[in-house]
């Protein structure tokens, strides 16, 4: 329970400093909705599996961190994600802008079970490898975390930087 508290406190914090993430259950429902069509469409689509580019190693552990937590890729390519947790707890790796992914760690703790598998995402259970392949076709700055409940809030994100 304790620790349940500073997880929400440490979400209101992040709340006010962005001032993103004040909406009703209404909108909720509005947001799942949307969330369902637009998945992570500006930073690209699915990739290819038999036209990857690269591959690009991740892992993600108990401190809450991807390693590199950086990624550079070229507008064009299509990355094999090689998602690796090292850690004693399942862990994540979700693309997508920060606003997606706020609102995608709101709807996480609103209900912790569930599970899905869109193409912008990986779960990987402790000690195993999991593969996400996606195309970058937009150049920009984008984001990726982790929304097993309390991992997003405790800093586990990464950026990517997509360039022409
Ligand atoms: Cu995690």
């Amino acid at each position: 329970m304790k620790r349940l508290i500073i997880a929400s406190a440490l979400v209101v914090s992040l709340v006010s400093a962005t001032g993103a993430l004040a909406h009703d259950d209404k909108n909720h429902v509005k947001k799942v909705d949307q969330h369902a069509n637009g998945h992570a469409a500006t930073l690209g689509k699915p990739g290819d599996p038999g036209k990857v580019t690269r591959d690009v190693e991740v892992e993600m552990n108990d401190t809450m961190r991807f390693r590199p937590a950086s990624i550079r890729v070229k507008r064009g390519e299509t990355i094999r994600f090689i998602a690796r947790n090292t850690g004693k707890v399942k862990h994540e790796m979700v693309l997508g802008t920060i606003k997606e992914l706020k609102e995608h760690a709101g709807l996480m703790r609103k209900f912790p079970e569930m599970e899905h598998a869109d193409p912008n995402q990986v779960s990987v259970e402790p000690g195993m490898t999991g593969e996400l392949v996606w195309q970058f076709t937009r150049a920009g700055t984008f984001d990726f975390a982790c929304l097993v409940p309390g991992h997003f809030e405790a800093g586990m994100v990464g950026k990517i930087r997509v360039s022409r």
